[in-house]
């Protein structure tokens, strides 16, 4: 067996371990903070939770919130963006994400990667499917049919409020979001809607919430100091909600 081969069934081997992961600790596949042990590290952990107006209603309440009792917010992307230049390393161990087409939907439909990830789109379905983004720098328009596979290495980051967008040409209403960031500061909530960021360099950051499905859209400044151990409770309500920008 070739080299080539052999990598390849490795390859195989830890994007199936990213799938048990996947299913069975949805909150903690997004991030996984790797910078090295400090001494001024600080952390930040919280829960994102959305209270519900009757007199506002957001029509996507349903599907993210699962415990109406708590509000905690699914699928909500949290990102912590340095305002100041800091010291990151760089991402040694590439994670590899796995989004599927299944019943004409991207499983997971939302998604957040540091740059030098890999996403791995498969197709469940009989349908013939396709991925396509336009991006300068991470462009791509692949045809799928059942089982095939395209993997993509994400090149730049994005900014919180511009995540990638990526359809299918074949079916319009399929649609999915990458965030791709260039720190390790990113987190993709879960069902109980909480949120960790370790090792955090002391500093004044932008802490960014976007819930790009439902859009939701949150930010504000803060500041970490040397050895915090913040908690931030962060609830949105109708007034978070996105309003659409006028078509061009
Ligand atoms: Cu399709």
């Amino acid at each position: 067996m070739s080299d080539l081969r052999i990598k390849m069934l490795q390859l195989g081997a830890s994007f199936k371990t990213t799938a048990t992961l996947l299913a069975t600790l949805p909150l903690l596949w997004a991030a996984s903070p790797l910078i090295a042990e400090g001494t001024d590290e600080a952390s930040l952990s919280g829960t994102v939770t959305y209270r519900a107006d009757p007199d506002s209603p957001w029509r996507f309440q349903r599907y993210y919130v699962a415990d109406q009792s708590t509000g905690a917010l699914a699928e909500a992307v949290v990102s912590l963006k340095p305002t100041q230049t800091i010291e990151i390393p760089p991402n040694d161990t590439p994670a590899n994400v796995l989004v599927d087409q299944e019943n004409f939907q991207f499983i997971p439909e939302t998604i957040a990667v540091r740059t030098g990830d890999r996403v791995r789109f498969t197709n469940s379905d009989e349908t013939l499917h396709n991925v396509m983004l336009s991006h300068p720098a991470d462009a791509f328009n692949v045809n799928l049919g059942k089982d095939e596979i395209y993997e993509h290495q994400f090149k730049s980051s994005v900014e919180t409020f511009r995540p990638h967008r990526l359809g299918c040409v074949y079916h319009g209403s399929m649609r999915a979001w990458v965030f791709v960031y260039d720190h390790p500061f990113f987190a993709l909530t879960g069902r109980d809607g909480s949120f960790q960021f370790k090792n955090v360099p002391p500093g004044e950051y932008q802490l960014e919430i976007h819930h790009a499905a439902g859009r939701l859209v949150w930010n504000e400044t803060i500041k970490v100091s040397a050895k915090d151990a913040l908690i931030k409770n962060i609830r949105l309500t109708p007034k978070n909600i996105k309003k659409r920008s006028p078509r061009k």
